[in-house]
C-alpha cells in the first residue's frame, strides 16, 4: 500500500491507501485472457479488420501487420543509453522551461511537469520489450523522480463524426502521435546524461491520467478523463518519467469540478450508462467520478463493424470547441467567478451549450471514400415497428440495454 504526498487538485482526493495497478489486471489483458467474455476476445483478435487505418495505428489483433505499425514497431525498441557527460543543471526552473519547450518542439500541445508519484506506477507489466530483456510477470522498477506529462490535440470536426471510420482514424493517429514526441524527448534528456524513459502508446509503464492533472495540464471529469481547458478531452496522453533536475507545475482550477455537477452530458450522451449521473465515489483510495469500464469496452461489440472506438464521451463534454474567442472567455468568466458564484454562471452557459451544440453533439461528415451517415437498421426487440437509423449513440428503446447489445 502506498500514501501519497501530492498537492490538492480539486477534482479528486485522496482519502485512504492507494495499491499499485498490476498491468496485467488492465483491461486490455482481462480482455485477451477472456474474462470479458469470448465476442470481446474475439474482436480485439481480428480488430484490424480491412479499414488500412485500422490495420496501420491500432494494435492490429492477429491480422493486422507488424511491419506496417509504427505501434508494433516502437514497442520493441530497446531503451537507448544515458551519455557518460552530463550536463549540468544549475537551476531547475530554467530547465522545465527549455524540456516544455523542447517537447512542444519535437511535436506535444501541452507540456506539464510534476514528481512521478509512485502509485500511479504499474506493480508488475503485462508485457516486457524482449530486446531490453523483459517479460510479461516482471516488477516494474522506475525510481525517477519527475513526470513529464504531455498531451496531443485531436481534430474538433473528425472527432464530431463520432462513431465511424472517420473519427477511428483521428483517434488512432493521436495514439500514434504520442510515439516520436515522447522517443524523442527521452533521448534527448539521456543524451545530456539523465535518466529517461518513455510512456507512449504501447508501451506504458504509468497511468498518465492522474499524473497529468498532478502536473496542471487540465482536471479530471466525470467521463473519468482528463480535460484540458482549451482541447477538452480530445487529448491523447503521453509521459517522460526522469531524474533530470526540473521544476514542477501545480494542479489548475478549470472549473471542471463545478461544471461536472451540473453538466453530465456525458453521462447524457454514453450510449453504454458507464458514466455516473451520481456523485463521487471511493476508488483504490482516491474519491472522483467512477465510470464502469467493463460495459465501456464492451460497447465496442455493437460497432457491427462500421467503427472501432467510441469516443463520444469525449466529442459530447462542453468543454471540447473548437479553438475560439468565445471559448476562451466563457472559461475565462468560470475560472474568474469565486467558487460558491460559479453555479449562477455555469447553469445558463450549460443550457446555451445544449441550445447551440445540440444535446448530443454529431455531424454528417463526407472525407475520402468515408460517409458517417446513419442507414436504416433492422430493430432487434420483437414486435417493433419504428424505422430506426444507425447512429450508435441512439438508444432503440428506453429500456437499458445489456452492453454489447446496443443496436441503434
Ligand atoms: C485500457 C484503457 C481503456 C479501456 C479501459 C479504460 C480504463 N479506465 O481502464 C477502455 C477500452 C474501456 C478505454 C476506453 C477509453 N479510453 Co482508454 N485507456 C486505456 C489505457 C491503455 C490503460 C488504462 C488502465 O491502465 N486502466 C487500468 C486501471 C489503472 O484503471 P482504473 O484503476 O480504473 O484507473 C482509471 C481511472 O480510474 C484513472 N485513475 C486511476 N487511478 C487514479 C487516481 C487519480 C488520482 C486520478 C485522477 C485518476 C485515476 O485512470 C485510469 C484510466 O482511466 C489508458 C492508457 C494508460 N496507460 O493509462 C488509455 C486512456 C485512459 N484512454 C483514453 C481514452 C481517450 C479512451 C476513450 C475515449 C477511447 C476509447 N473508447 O478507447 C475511452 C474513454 C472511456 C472513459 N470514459 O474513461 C486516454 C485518456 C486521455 C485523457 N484525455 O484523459 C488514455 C490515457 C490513453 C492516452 N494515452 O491518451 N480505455
Ligand atoms: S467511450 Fe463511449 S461507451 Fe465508453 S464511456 Fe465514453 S461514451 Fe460511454
Ligand atoms: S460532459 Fe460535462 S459532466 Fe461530462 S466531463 Fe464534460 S463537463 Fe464534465
Amino acid at each position: 500500500m502506498l500514501q501519497t504526498k501530492q498537492p490538492n487538485p480539486r477534482s479528486y482526493r485522496i482519502v485512504g491507501p492507494q495499491r499499485k495497478v498490476d498491468e496485467r489486471d488492465t483491461p486490455h489483458p482481462r480482455v485477451d485472457r477472456g474474462e470479458l467474455g469470448e465476442r470481446m476476445r474475439m474482436w480485439r483478435k481480428t480488430r484490424a479488420a480491412t479499414d488500412p487505418f485500422r490495420r496501420i495505428f491500432g494494435g492490429g489483433g492477429d491480422d493486422g501487420d507488424p511491419n506496417s505499425s509504427l505501434y508494433h514497431i516502437m514497442r520493441d525498441i530497446p531503451e537507448g543509453k544515458v551519455n557518460t557527460k552530463q550536463t549540468p543543471v544549475p537551476d531547475p526552473a530554467h530547465m522545465a522551461r527549455n524540456i516544455k519547450e523542447v517537447a512542444r518542439f519535437f511535436g506535444a500541445d501541452v507540456v506539464g511537469i510534476t514528481q512521478l508519484d509512485q502509485a500511479y506506477v504499474y506493480s508488475h507489466r503485462a508485457r516486457g520489450c524482449p530486446a531490453m530483456g523483459q517479460k510479461a510477470g516482471d516488477p516494474i522498477h522506475l525510481p525517477h523522480r519527475y513526470a513529464i506529462c504531455m498531451g496531443f490535440s485531436s481534430d474538433y470536426y473528425k472527432f464530431l463524426s463520432n462513431n465511424s471510420r472517420i473519427s477511428d482514424a483521428e483517434y488512432g493517429l493521436g495514439n500514434i502521435h504520442t510515439i516520436p514526441t515522447t522517443f524523442m524527448l527521452a533521448g534527448y534528456i539521456r543524451a545530456m546524461g539523465y535518466p529517461a524513459s518513455a510512456h507512449h502508446y504501447g508501451r506504458c509503464e504509468v497511468n498518465p491520467i492522474p499524473l497529468a492533472v498532478n502536473a496542471g495540464v487540465g482536471e479530471l471529469g466525470r467521463h473519468g478523463m482528463l480535460i484540458h481547458e482549451e482541447y477538452g478531452s480530445r487529448l491523447h496522453l503521453s509521459v517522460v518519467t526522469t531524474d533530470l533536475p526540473l521544476a514542477v507545475d501545480e494542479p489548475v482550477d478549470i472549473g471542471a469540478e463545478e461544471v461536472c455537477k451540473y453538466c453530465m452530458k456525458c453521462a447524457r450522451t454514453c450510449p453504454s450508462h458507464s458514466i455516473p449521473f451520481g456523485g463521487k465515489e471511493v476508488y483504490n483510495g482516491v474519491e472522483k467520478y467512477v465510470v464502469n469500464v467493463d460495459t465501456c469496452y464492451k460497447y465496442r461489440l455493437a460497432s457491427r463493424d462500421q467503427w472501432s472506438t467510441c469516443v463520444i464521451c469525449v466529442s459530447s463534454c462542453c468543454y471540447n470547441k473548437p479553438t475560439a474567442w468565445w471559448h476562451t472567455l466563457a472559461l475565462w468568466a468560470i475560472k474568474k467567478t469565486p467558487i460558491p458564484l460559479r453555479p449562477l454562471l455555469i447553469v445558463p452557459l450549460l443550457w446555451i451549450d445544449d441550445l447551440f451544440w445540440g444535446q448530443r453533439p454529431w455531424k454528417h461528415m463526407k472525407w475520402l471514400d468515408y460517409d458517417n451517415a446513419p442507414e436504416p437498421v433492422t430493430c432487434n426487440i420483437p414486435g417493433c415497428q419504428a424505422k430506426h437509423k444507425n447512429l450508435q449513440h441512439k438508444r432503440l428503446h428506453d429500456t437499458k440495454p445489456a452492453a454489447g447489445s446496443v443496436a441503434g
